[in-house]
């Protein structure tokens, strides 16, 4: 396949619904067009799963062969990297070599979930029941770990190979027939990894992509009464009309990677050129569209003003620009809406008061770049700019003075995502890893990333988690088997 063939393809794909464009976010010039396929490509989809769980033509498949597949598709995708990453960079505007780097990291989601095929298992136990009765009699009792029949996978058009990979693997390796719907901005890539499942062995009906809008075709997966779970990445309102549509259908199972406002706390005693360099990037790459971003950054007083100069001039000198543009480091919002929603902030702050000491405007050049922009100035118990996910390259630098005031501002937010510290005080770490309410907590580093690690939201940053063993559960469900002996 080519980028071309990928363009062409989607046109094809069925659905009966209106035509969504692709736009390039760099060139704001249409790429293709793909129809909306709505509930029968949903219907159609969902029943296919369903024929192939209950065929047990991958559920019931050997774990070792199942793992052996994976491993394939893995390598599938590192031999086709140039291809997607120029899918990604086309169509979510990524930088080639980071691009790439995401492919990646891509692979690596099916080749660590090829490794937990062959170590599905349960516990085991000899009961003495007889306790509640008063009669004597033994059991023995033990667990089976059951894949769900149908999970509906919807993600964000934030990293489109990851967030597929990040689904598609852990559910796969579960034993799970699915049903996958990417953002409607970022239909492409989806289709080449849908490909390259077929290519490596995954049988058909077992991975079922649909293209679509979200309140079409991804409600309609929600609501559908043979899915059995849902698996979600995105917007924390997304996230609550998809636990309406559970409670209003079948009470399907979900798993939800919302979003975030997560706080760097910067200590007088940090290694400053280092926290500084890392709050910068932990802000500003994929020009903020990340959930992990840090977008609240704490400092405390005797450090303020260098910390705020700092990451200003790291804003003033990030080379935005086009995948192909020589030293890109940053390349645009996805989409037109984005950029409205990321400008509707800073005009905000601009009406309350607050300071932008680096960026603050969209970049004077066609594509849909805003500035890398720091705020000061702000009021936390009343500006939206600093409570709210933004998803654009814009963060907020407060200063604290104790330890105790700075976990209570961290703290200060609905979401709960990620959270970093920057101190040379080791017990300081270790006590406020536990204050801090977030699912992920990173010390002296930050933007770190491993699929062995559990990555899941505290408080409205989500349910469940992803990666890890823990990521593996969530397409589990656990069985309680007994036996009288
Ligand atoms: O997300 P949506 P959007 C946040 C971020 C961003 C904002 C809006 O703050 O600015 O959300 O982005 C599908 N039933 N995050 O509008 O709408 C949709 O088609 C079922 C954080 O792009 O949540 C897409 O596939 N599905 C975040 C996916 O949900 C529905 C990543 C995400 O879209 C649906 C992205 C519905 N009713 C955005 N409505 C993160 N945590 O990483 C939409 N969808």
């Amino acid at each position: 396949m080519t980028v071309q063939t990928v363009l062409d393809e989607i046109r094809n794909r069925p659905g009966t619904g209106d035509a969504i464009p692709v736009v390039d976010p760099v060139t704001e010039e249409q790429l293709t067009e793909f129809t909306d396929g709505g509930s029968e490509a949903v219907d159609e989809a969902v029943a296919r799963a369903k024929a192939a769980s209950k065929s047990g033509i991958w559920k019931n498949l050997a774990g070792s062969e199942k793992a052996k597949i994976l491993w394939r598709v893995a390598d599938l995708i590192d031999e086709n990297t140039e291809l997607l990453a120029d899918l990604e960079s086309a169509n979510a505007g990524i930088p080639q070599n980071q691009a790439a780097l995401t492919v990646g990291i891509g692979s690596e989601w099916f080749r660590y979930y090829a490794g937990w095929c062959t170590k599905i298992d349960g516990i085991a136990h000899d009961i003495n029941a007889g306790g509640l009765t008063g009669v004597e009699s033994r059991q023995h009792g033990y667990t089976l770990k059951e894949p769900y029949d149908v999970v509906g996978l919807i993600f964000p058009w934030n990293g489109p190979v990851f967030n597929y990979c990040a689904k598609v693997a852990p559910s796969l390796a579960a034993g799970c027939s699915s049903v996958v719907k990417p953002a409607e901005e970022t239909p492409l890539s989806a289709l080449v990894l849908d490909r390259l499942l077929a290519q490596a062995g995954v049988p058909e009906g077992v991975v079922n992509l649909v293209n679509g809008y979200g309140h079409t075709t991804g409600a309609a997966i929600t609501a559908h009464p043979d899915v059995d779970k849902v698996a979600f990445t995105g917007s924390t309102e997304v996230g609550r009309a998809i636990v309406a549509a559970s409670a209003a259908s079948n009470l399907n199972k979900i798993t939800l990677e919302l979003g975030g406002k997560s706080p760097v706390l910067i200590f007088d005693d940090a290694d400053l050129d280092m926290a500084i360099m890392m709050a910068g990037f932990g802000a500003f790459v994929h020009s903020g569209q990340a959930c992990v971003c840090g977008s609240r950054v704490f400092v405390q007083r005797g450090s303020y003003e260098k910390v705020v100069a700092g990451i200003a001039n790291l804003a003033d000198n990030m080379k935005m620009g086009g995948p192909r543009e020589e030293g890109t480091m940053a390349g645009p919002l996805i989409s037109a809406k984005q950029l409205t929603r990321v400008l509707g902030y800073v005009d905000q702050g601009k009406s309350e008061g607050i300071e932008f000491v680096a960026g603050g405007q969209r970049l004077d050049r066609t594509g849909y770049f805003v500035h890398p922009t720091v705020a000061t100035n702000v009021d936390p118990a009343t500006s939206r700019l600093y409570r709210e996910e933004i998803f654009g390259p814009i963060v907020t630098v407060l200063p604290f003075d104790t330890e105790e005031e700075v976990v209570a501002m961290a703290n200060d937010s609905s979401y709960g995502l990620a959270a970093t510290v920057w101190t040379k005080d080791i017990g300081r770490g270790h006590r406020l890893a536990k204050q801090l309410q977030a699912g992920t907590i990173s010390l002296n580093c930050q933007m770190v990333f491993d699929h062995s690690m559990p990555f899941g939201g505290y408080k409205q940053s989500g349910w469940g988690y992803e990666s890890g063993k823990a990521g593996l559960e969530a397409y589990l469900q656990t069985k309680a088997v007994w036996t009288q002996m």
